[in-house]
C-alpha cells in the first residue's frame, strides 16, 4: 500500500502542473472516445478534399497526400470530459501545406469524416502551424479507432475538433456549428478558458 501511495504521488510530480488545463486531469492511457462505430476506411481508398467558398478546391488522395512535406510533431491533447493525454507524438501533413494554393473569403470550416461526424473551426485555427492531417500516433500507422488511417489533430482546441476518419474541409463565410457544437458543446472549445459547453 505504501508502496502504491509513492508510486502515484511520484507520477504526480513528474507532471508539469503549467501544461494541464483547468479541470483537466492527466492519463498515461490513451482513452477512445467515438459518437459512433468506427467505419472501416481503407488507405488505398482515403480521399481528402477542400470544398466550398474558394477558389482551387481539390482532393487528395492517400498517395498524393503522402507525397507532401510530413513533419513530426509532439503536443498535449485536451479532453472536454477532461482527460489531458501529454507528450503526444503524431506524424502528418501541416494544414498549411494543404491549403497553400487554396485562395479563399472563408473565415470558417467545417471538418468532415467519414460516418457523417463534423465539427467547426474557424479557418485561422487550422492554419499557421495549428492543424495537421495525421497518420502515425507514436511512429506506428493511426489506428482504426482513434481515427486511422487518418485524423484532424489541432490540439489547442478540445480534441472533439480533431476529426476522425476525416474526408475533407467544407470552407465557409459564415460559421455553422458542427455535430457536438449542435448539441451544446461550446462553439471554440478553448481548453485553457474552459470553454467546454455553450455559455461557458
Ligand atoms: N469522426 C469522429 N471524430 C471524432 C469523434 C467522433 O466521434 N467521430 N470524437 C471526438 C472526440 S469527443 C474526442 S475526445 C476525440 C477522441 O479521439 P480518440 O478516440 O483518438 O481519443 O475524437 C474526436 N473526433
Ligand atoms: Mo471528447
Amino acid at each position: 500500500m505504501a508502496f502504491a501511495r509513492n508510486f502515484h504521488s511520484k507520477r504526480r510530480a513528474e507532471v508539469d502542473p503549467a501544461r494541464v488545463p483547468p479541470g483537466q486531469y492527466v492519463t498515461p492511457g490513451f482513452p477512445v472516445l467515438s459518437a459512433g462505430p468506427t467505419p472501416k476506411v481503407v488507405a488505398g481508398d482515403w480521399t481528402f478534399t477542400v470544398r466550398g467558398a474558394a477558389k482551387n478546391r481539390g482532393t487528395w488522395t492517400w498517395d498524393t497526400m503522402r507525397a507532401l512535406p510530413a513533419e513530426s510533431i509532439t503536443v498535449d491533447i485536451h479532453c472536454v470530459t477532461k482527460w489531458s493525454k501529454l507528450g503526444t507524438t503524431w506524424t502528418g501533413v501541416s494544414l498549411d501545406t494543404l491549403l497553400d494554393n487554396v485562395e479563399t473569403k472563408a473565415g470558417y470550416a467545417v471538418a468532415f469524416s467519414e460516418g457523417g461526424y463534423t465539427t467547426n473551426l474557424p479557418l485561422a485555427d487550422l492554419t499557421g502551424g495549428k492543424a495537421w492531417l495525421v497518420y502515425e500516433f507514436d511512429g506506428a500507422p493511426l489506428e482504426p479507432q482513434h481515427g486511422g488511417p487518418v485524423r484532424l489533430l489541432v490540439p489547442h482546441l478540445y480534441f472533439w475538433k480533431s476529426a476522425k476518419w476525416v474526408r475533407g474541409l467544407d470552407l465557409r463565410e459564415q460559421d455553422e456549428p458542427g455535430f457536438w457544437e449542435r448539441y451544446g458543446y461550446h462553439n471554440y472549445g478553448d481548453p485553457w478558458r474552459e470553454q467546454r459547453y455553450a455559455g461557458n
